[in-house]
Formats: C-alpha cells, structure tokens, sequence
C-alpha cells in the first residue's frame, strides 16, 4: 500500500469509527503521513487545467509547470479542453493515483459537489484555483485567485468616468456559468452608473476565435457610435478577436471606449494601438502561491481559506513603455 493509499484507508477508517459510535465524521482534512516534515520531493500535486482557450490559460498552465520543477515538486497535469466532464474525470482519475493534493481551476462554478465529496473522502485536500466553484466551502481546502466581482466593478469605473453623461455599451462576456464571467458581470452591473445601459451581453466563451463572430453579429444589429459607445470585454483574447471584427467593420481605434479584462501582451498592445482605453489586472502566476500551500496542507499547517491576487488597472498612457516587461 503507498503512504497515500494508507493514509486514505485510515481516514476513512476512522471515519467509519466514528459515524459508528455516533460521533460527527471529521472534517478537518487529513495530512499525509510525511507530515509535518513533509517536502516538495514527497508532493504529487494534480493540477487538471480547465482548458488552453487565452494567453491568461497558457500563462497560469506555464506558471505551475515551472514552479512544480523549480521545487521539485511531482505534477500531474491534465487540459479538459473547457469540457467540465474531461475535469471531473481527470480529478477521479488523480484521486484514484493517490496525489497528495488536488489544485483545481473549476471551468464553471456548479456540479463539483459529487467529485469533491470523493476526494474529500479519499483524504485528498482540494484547493480551488482561479475561478471559484458553488460548493459548500466544507469541501474543499481554500481558494487561489482573483476578486472577480472586483474586476467588473473596476470595469465599470472606467466607462463611469470616459461616459460621463450616460450611453450604451455592450458586453462580451467570457464562459456561460464560469466564476469568471459571473463574478465580472455582477461587479460591472454593481457600479456602472444608471445613464449607461447595457445594450447587450453575449459570450464569447474567452476565445479569439468565438469573440469574432459574436462582434460580428452585433455590428449587423447596432451601429457603432448610435446605437453604442463602448465595450466591455471579459477578457483580452475576446478583445483580439472582436477588433478584427471592428477594423472589418471600418470602426476605427478610439471610436468606442473598450474596456479589458487580464493584462496580457495582447491587452497591452491593443492599449498601444488605441483600441483599449482601460485593462482590468487578472494574475495567473499562481504556481507559488498554489505549492506553498499545498505543502502546508500535506504538514497540517494552518492556511487562509481565501487567497486573493492583488491586482491593479492598466493605462494606455504606459502601456508601450510596460509591454516589454510584461511576463504574460
Ligand atoms: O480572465 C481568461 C481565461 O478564469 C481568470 O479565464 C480566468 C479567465 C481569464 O480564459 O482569459
């Protein structure tokens, strides 16, 4: 039996006991069996990513690769392809491998009860990374990553100052049900001010490739300039993609306020470019924070239930002079 399969049988053992006697089952999450002298060379960290779909994907994915052989950490990774099925299947599948810990970024918020139970019960700790999941908190560890709602609220700041006297603005809104999408409309529709309306939301599902023709057909229905005065996008690959839609359309950079979310490259450079007035911060260098606390769970240390990314607004004003040193 490995020292994670071990471990299992007796927390469940002593689950069994307990229930038996009457008692309450346990709910503080078991340690491993290195603890507390656990290290990174006896972590096997599962991290089944949600998809490859935005240069925010590809940084966070780069970001726990290159942490996991920095500390020397064991990682299993997986891509789901945005596909919730292929994440509750790879979870299953780390749980059965006996990992010492799951880090999982949930593509939508609902339908994780019935897995994270299993792990729960395997003994294996599960912290959810960048977006959040619905669950009852007693399922999981803590939570990794950003203030969505915060983001949005930011958003709409931004179109508050450049709309001062009111307007209409579209939204291209990222995953149907995602903590990403939710939390950004919600914060958006918290502050935007009551003389700007939101004309329509529509995804685009956080791909270059589905935003284009989403801008598309909006641009068949509304004028720009009339019928809106600006857009907001949930993040910047959406943004890549619908510009190409506005540049075919004869729009022209600054016509519309647009704002971004995530700060990558691609947002910077459309600040640089003129077509983005504002970039809402989102940070996928999560790999540090993930593999700290992962360890401390292995060892039974205390953690923080909720981590949250510290995070800022980008400006055209500095964008050329930052591009060069943006890591994502
Ligand atoms: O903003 C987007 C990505 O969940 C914060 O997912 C993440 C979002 C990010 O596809 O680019």
């Amino acid at each position: 039996m490995s020292h994670f399969k071990k471990l299992a049988f007796l927390f469940v053992a002593a689950a069994m006991v307990l229930t038996a006697c009457g008692g309450a089952a346990p709910t503080e999450e078991a340690v491993a069996s290195c603890a507390p002298n656990c290290t990174y060379a006896d972590m096997v960290l599962c991290y089944p990513q949600l998809g490859a779909e935005s240069d925010w994907r590809t940084a966070n994915t780069a970001s726990i690769k290159e942490t996991a052989d920095q500390l020397g950490a064991k990682l299993i990774f997986s891509d789901a392809q945005q596909k919730q099925e292929n994440q509750i299947s790879a979870v299953r599948s780390c749980i059965q491998q006996g990992v010492s810990v799951i880090a999982l970024p949930p593509v939508v918020e609902d339908g994780w009860d019935a897995v994270l139970t299993e792990a729960k019960n395997a003994g294996i700790p599960v912290i959810i990374v960048d977006r959040s999941v619905s669950a009852d908190q007693s399922l999981y560890a803590a939570h990794i990553g950003s203030n969505m709602v915060l983001e949005g609220e930011r958003a709409a700041d931004e179109f508050n100052k450049m709309l001062p006297d009111g307007g209409a603005v579209l939204e291209l809104s990222g995953t149907t049900g995602s903590g990403a999408a939710v939390g950004r409309a919600e914060g958006f529709r918290n502050k935007i001010n009551d003389n700007i309306t939101i004309l329509d939301s529509q995804t685009g599902n956080f791909t270059r490739a589905e935003a284009l023709p989403v801008m598309q057909a909006f641009l068949q229905k509304y004028t720009p300039g009339e019928d809106f005065q600006g857009i907001f996008i949930h993040n910047d690959d959406m943004g890549i993609g619908a510009i190409e839609a506005l540049k075919s359309a004869g729009v022209q950079p600054g016509d519309l306020s647009i704002v971004s979310v995530d700060g990558t490259r691609g947002g910077f450079q459309a600040m640089v470019d003129g077509w983005f007035q504002a970039d809402v911060e989102c940070n996928p260098l999560l790999g540090p924070q993930v593999f700290d606390m992962a360890l401390k769970l292995m060892n039974g240390e205390t953690i923080d239930q909720e981590i949250l990314t510290n995070e800022t607004v980008y400006y055209p004003d500095n964008a050329a002079e930052l591009l060069p040193s943006r890591q994502y």
